[in-house]
């Protein structure tokens, strides 16, 4: 049977069961099988649940698998763009059998579903691509069952839930789709306009959506996506505080902020019009298409042309019930202050990066671009480098200096009474974190990346981390940098003082021992010493005193900014 216009019934109820139900199904999940699933396959489960995936009752099946990439629709004839399955490894989909009923997990373990198993098969990723992407090239994404590695195989089947998958954040925030139409039915809300957000909204966005919203009689559901564009580097956290205080300043009852647990799947025509699809069922009429192919990045260039894609938009309109709206250019005129359409201006998207740059220079962002109330909250991310935490990372032979460095670096930093500084001297964290370890290349990586992981906390939290260890290989070095660099500096200090005046210098009279045998594997000795290719800064403490030596250290990091002020 075909659904043309298959509206959404808002008298359907979630695919949670009833309380007696639940308690029944507790008891018999003892023996079955588990499948936990990640953070892509959660938000999944929890659209099946909550309906915003309707008409599915459960994850597809071959038929309708095979079904969706030929022909677009599932099996029934109604109209579905993107397989959701579970996605499983090949190790549990070969220890299922079909009838049997599997728990459905969250990482920790907690039930949230049991999957009645009707088909298990391998995904065909060849007819995914064709389906997806055509003769274009894919422009990157995840796997269609948000797999990602080694889940290639699916199972299929009905689903009862017995919990959402546990949001302690935003609680307020977080109606299901039954819910919102039951909302905006009582409201009266005609016309929605579906906005789904990957970055904080500004002036102009808001002149764009007012703008659209009026043509249209409409009032805007606005929704965070769940995992926010890496591209934007905000965290869900902040992208919700944001357009909380966004929204806050519209008129009321213009929108409603409502989070949908929704990733973007970069999946073209498909993705936009599943998209389309839980929109309809939240109740919206009409959905607001972001102009990504306008974009300046290569990254987001959609392979096809924008217009060439809402024309197939349209197409689908009429056959999902919702009528997909263009973003439009803005522009600033300055006289006024005031942003207003023109197909000369620009993206509003423009305008979020220039604020995001003037946040990160420590500069005033012009008042005609955000609101003070949004830039509170971003500012809270996107500080300038003098606010953000970073790390010194000294590595270099014992008795290279690194230690003394380390600590006068501790007291200057200290005196300038900007952030917390804590120092995890090679010795300290040996003591402390590292005791069990010897020196064997195994545990001096594992040494080092422990190191990494606590610097990577102290910096996330805006503090500053000094580290001294040896770090004699290049691996675990790099990994510490990745760590630290996603939450601000990572400062590389190779202390490159000659093995010869180490040992002469030997505080530890460690050299002596490793020279007369009695101490094996010691580096620079018997144990080998990769020096970084590319540190930020290389100090000889042969060359000048440990003062001189800290003294270049602080005009580096004033120099970059990181540090204000001499010391
Ligand atoms: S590593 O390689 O980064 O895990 O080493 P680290 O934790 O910094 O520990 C270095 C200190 O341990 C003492 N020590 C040795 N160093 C090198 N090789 C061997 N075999 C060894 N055995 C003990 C040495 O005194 C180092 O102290 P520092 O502070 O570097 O002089």
């Amino acid at each position: 049977m075909l659904y043309p216009d298959s509206w959404y019934d808002p008298n359907v109820e979630s695919l949670l069961v009833h309380a007696r139900r639940n308690e029944c199904l507790k008891k018999e999940a003892l023996h079955f099988k588990s499948v936990s699933l990640n953070a892509r396959q959660l938000c999944d489960l929890e659209m099946l649940l909550n309906r915003a995936y309707y008409p599915l009752d459960g994850y597809m099946c071959r038929t309708d698998y095979d079904s969706v990439l030929k022909a677009c629709r599932l099996s029934d004839g109604s109209l579905w763009p993107l397989p959701i399955c579970l996605g499983v490894d090949a190790e549990t989909a070969s220890g299922v059998s079909l009838g049997e009923r599997v728990a459905i997990r969250d990482a920790e373990g907690f039930m949230l579903a049991v999957l009645t198993v009707e088909d298990v098969w391998k995904a065909d990723l060849e007819a995914e691509r064709i389906a997806l992407w055509g003769d274009r090239p894919r422009t990157g994404g995840i796997d269609v069952s948000g797999i990602e590695g080694d889940r290639l195989w699916y199972l299929g089947g009905k689903l009862e839930g017995l919990s959402y998958p546990q949001h302690y954040d935003f609680v307020d925030m977080r109606l299901s789709p039954p819910d919102m139409q039951r909302l905006f039915s009582r409201e009266k809300w005609g016309k929605v306009i579906g906005v789904q957000a990957g970055r904080p909204l500004h002036r102009a966005d808001r002149a764009m959506l007012e703008e659209i919203a009026s043509a249209h009689d409409a009032r805007l559901l606005l929704s965070p996506l769940m995992i926010p564009s890496v591209y934007f580097s905000v965290d869900h956290f902040c992208l919700v505080r944001c357009l909380r205080a966004f929204a806050g300043l519209m008129p009321e009852h213009a929108v409603k902020l409502n989070l949908i647990p929704w990733f973007q799947r970069r999946m073209g025509r498909r993705g936009s019009l599943l998209r389309a699809i839980v929109n309809r069922n939240y109740g919206c009429s009409h959905m607001l298409l972001w102009d990504s192919g306008k974009m300046q990045s290569q990254n987001l260039q959609h392979s096809e042309s924008f217009h060439a894609h809402m024309e197939w938009m349209a197409e689908m309109a009429r056959l999902s019930g919702i009528t997909p709206l263009r973003e439009k250019c803005m522009t600033l005129d300055e006289a006024s202050g005031k942003h207003t359409c023109s197909a000369k201006g620009c993206l509003c998207v423009n305008d979020h990066l220039a604020i995001v740059e003037c946040l990160r220079a420590g500069e005033a962002v012009p008042d005609n671009l955000s609101y003070p109330e949004v830039l509170k909250e971003l500012g809270r991310v996107h500080k300038p480098l003098s606010k953000q935490g970073f790390s010194l990372f000294f590595t270099g032979l014992s008795g290279a200096g690194k230690s003394t460095l380390a600590k006068i670096l501790y007291v200057k930093l200290l005196e300038l009474n900007g952030r917390p500084v804590t120092l995890l001297d090679g010795d300290i964290v040996r003591t402390n974190l590292s005791s069990e370890l010897n020196f064997s290349k195994e545990h001096r990586e594992l040494n080092v990346t422990r190191i990494g992981f606590v610097a990577s906390e102290i910096v996330k939290n805006g503090g500053i981390a000094i580290c001294a260890p040896i770090a004699p290989y290049p691996k675990s070095r790099e990994e510490v940098r990745k760590m630290i660099e996603q939450y601000g500096g990572f400062i590389e200090i190779h202390v490159n003082t000659p093995l010869s005046v180490c040992e002469q210098r030997d505080c530890k009279g460690i050299y002596a021992k490793a020279r007369a045998g009695i101490i094996k594997g010691m580096t620079g000795v018997d144990d080998p010493y990769a020096e970084p290719e590319n540190p930020e800064l290389r100090i000889n403490t042969s060359e000048m005193t440990p003062d001189e030596a800290a003294r270049e250290v602080m005009f580096f990091l004033a120099t970059k900014n990181y540090i204000r002020g001499n010391a």
